[in-house]
């Protein structure tokens, strides 16, 4: 048992996908560099690390052609290791963009025999996830998109993405599953655009299914930073809608391509930000890193990585933990929000809209006020750096 201050526990929840630990660092322009890694070593790697989790798709445990004995023989397998290294199975999601028929898409595909494959397709990897002990259900519809809009009229998509997800919860009501559905965005990649490009496209629609209060979203740091949006201010957005059922730690180069780095790696104040998020409102989910190492690693190389994810986090949690208990932090913030006496906003009632019509605000008074954001900030900047 590890006893170190930056060693993962079960209780942080920490998770890892097969795809990313048994990524091999194939890019469009260049092979793999790591020799294939079965799901039972991935499990006893992530074990050695201290991980709690393994998340899977379908396809990364059985093959998409795999007869049923296979099947069962490999689940056996894998769940036999799942127990010997500890390791739990938190969430399933399924592979609906690597096989060449989800050429146009799955759920959104104009062929209605590929909609229907897709949504077969689904069901079984509900019915292995189950079978598994996951209770989140990640859909990321990369293959949901065009590289021409001439294909079809997007509201069509959207309708038609809206079938499947309430088919989806039919089904998993249906056999009892207890299922969560969190519903993944990106902008774009590998499609030219993937409809329900950001997480707040993803929070407009969830109201509109049959079973809204089943489906919440997954946003990934990467892919909202792909359309420069504040990572943060989504997910935010998400809990405070109770809509933040799961969450995809990586990190970017803002506007670049989909480059899942290890958590922290390019942005640390952004992912400060968000650890302290999830720490200060108490997000029970699992923190689930979909990110992969360098292409230039071998596997002790991925080990570093996936122990790197967790250390980072769990030092910014620290510094999150250091930064609210600063007494300057916290009377820089009590000075900012002090209230002047100025009436209530509130809720409204018509009394209170007189008074507040009637009221004179002192424009340069309130200009008066200071607002110590850069030394807010450089605070927070010398805590992250280790001088505070
Ligand atoms: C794929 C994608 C990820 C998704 C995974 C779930 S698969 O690797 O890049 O962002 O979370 O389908
Ligand atoms: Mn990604
Ligand atoms: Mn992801």
């Amino acid at each position: 048992m590890k006893s170190g201050k930056y060693d993962p526990r079960p209780e942080h929840k920490f998770s890892f996908g097969l795809w990313t630990i048994g990524n091999r660092g194939r890019d469009p322009f260049g092979d793999a560099v790591r020799p294939p890694i079965s799901p039972v070593d991935i499990v006893a790697l992530l074990g050695e690390t201290g991980a709690w989790g393994v998340n899977l798709h379908d396809n990364d445990l059985v093959p998409i052609d795999a007869k049923p004995a296979e099947r069962d023989r490999i689940v056996r397998e894998f769940q036999k290791a799942c127990a010997k290294h500890k390791v739990t199975v938190p969430m399933a999601t399924v592979n609906l963009f690597f096989h060449p028929v989800f050429r146009d898409g799955g759920f959104t595909s104009n062929d209605p025999e590929v909609r229907a494959y897709a949504v077969q397709k689904t069901l079984r990897a509900m019915d292995l996830g189950a079978e598994l002990g996951a209770k989140i259900f990640v859909l990321w519809g990369g293959r949901e998109g065009v590289e021409t809009d001439a294909c079809r009229r997007p509201d069509e998509a959207v309708k038609r993405l809206r079938e499947a997800v309430n088919y989806l919860c039919e089904y998993s009501l249906d056999q009892g599953y207890g299922y969560r559905f969190a519903l993944e965005a990106k902008p774009n990649e590998p499609r030219g655009d993937i409809y329900m490009s950001t997480t707040g496209h993803y929070l407009g629609f969830i109201p509109t299914l049959d079973h809204a209060e089943l489906v919440g979203v997954n946003p990934e740091v990467a892919h909202e930073q792909m359309s420069g949006l504040n990572f943060t201010h989504g997910v935010a957005q998400a809990w405070e809608a109770g809509k933040l059922f799961h969450i995809d730690l990586n990190d970017q180069a803002p506007g670049r391509y989909d480059q899942d780095f290890r958590f922290g790696a390019a942005n640390p104040k952004s992912a400060f930000f968000l650890v302290k998020f999830l720490e200060d409102v108490g997000y029970q989910g699992s923190r689930h890193f979909d990110a992969h190492a360098y292409r230039t690693e071998d596997y002790k190389g991925v080990k570093d990585f996936a122990i790197g994810c967790m250390r980072t986090y769990l030092i910014l949690k620290e510094k999150a933990e250091r930064w609210n208990a600063d007494k300057e932090i916290q009377a820089i913030l009590r000075e900012i929000s002090a209230d002047n006496g100025a009436p209530p906003v509130g809720e409204f009632s018509k009394k209170g809209a007189g008074t507040l019509l009637k009221h004179v605000f002192d424009k340069d008074a309130i200009l008066r006020k200071r607002l110590p954001y850069e030394r807010l900030d450089q605070l927070t900047i010398e805590i992250l750096l280790g001088v505070r």
